[in-house]
């Protein structure tokens, strides 16, 4: 897949996913490049067609584009419950829609804004979907900088072999946009995600893990042959 043809299938998705949007509703907004297109799509709906909904932002970088075309922002303080959230993925299992995501690192905030909506709709490019999660993507771990090494410890006793993230071409440490840092941590083809959600979410320093398991209620897939719809 060359990357002109993503970009055309990014900015499929962008269209589609900002169709799920109509007048008046609460929306969680995702992260990352493929959602960065919804948001674009639903900021020219906003400036042409009038179209005003509430958004949730789920990164500093989502807010400020949404911003710039306009888009009113509000929070969870204000909006507890949302009525969808539209946003990307890393990995997409093909049975049961399990995902890996947070390769953006903003995978705490997206995982609040999911839980708050009542609708949880992914867009993906069809390179994302796998067999099984694990195959070509580290599951991002976000940990609390305290002690994070101890940690580290805990999660590789689990089975990980662990990247600490630092910020591209630097060699400080990545830190999320609540400041903690990511462990990229590489268990291999993952043959039961909810057991090892759970076993890396009850380590002391860990915060939240990239794993969205069961929680995916619909994916919108483009490639060769269109815009695919896969349910859960
Ligand atoms: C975000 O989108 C992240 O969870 C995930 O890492 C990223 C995927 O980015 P892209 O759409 O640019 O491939 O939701």
């Amino acid at each position: 897949m060359d990357a002109q043809q993503i970009v055309k299938y990014k900015e499929q998705l962008g269209k589609i996913g900002a169709s799920l949007v109509s007048q008046g509703m609460k929306v969680g907004l995702g992260s990352g490049s493929t959602a960065a297109c919804v948001i674009r799509s639903l900021g020219k709906r906003w400036q042409e067609e009038g179209l005003r909904f509430e958004g949730v932002p789920s990164s500093i970088a989502s807010a400020k584009l949404a911003e710039s075309y306009g888009i009113e922002l509000t929070t969870l303080g204000e909006c507890p419950e949302l009525d969808i959230a539209i946003d990307g993925a890393d990995e997409v299992t093909h049975q049961g829609l399990q995902l890996i995501k947070g390769l953006g690192g903003a995978l705490l905030r997206e995982k609040i804004v999911r839980y708050a909506a009542k609708k949880f709709v992914i867009v993906v490019d069809e390179r994302k979907l796998v067999d099984k999660l694990g195959e070509h993507t580290p599951v991002p771990v976000e940990v609390t900088p305290f002690g994070w090494e101890a940690t580290m410890k805990h999660l590789e006793k689990i089975g990980a072999s662990i990247k600490v993230r630092v910020k591209n071409d630097h060699p400080d440490f990545f830190l999320t946009d609540g400041g903690n840092m990511i462990l990229d941590c590489d268990f291999g083809i993952i043959d039961d995600p909810v057991r090892l959600e759970k076993d890396i979410i009850s380590i002391a320093g860990v915060i939240e893990s990239g794993l969205f398991i069961n929680c995916t209620d619909e994916a919108l897939v483009a490639g060769y042959n269109g815009i695919q719809h896969l349910y859960k």
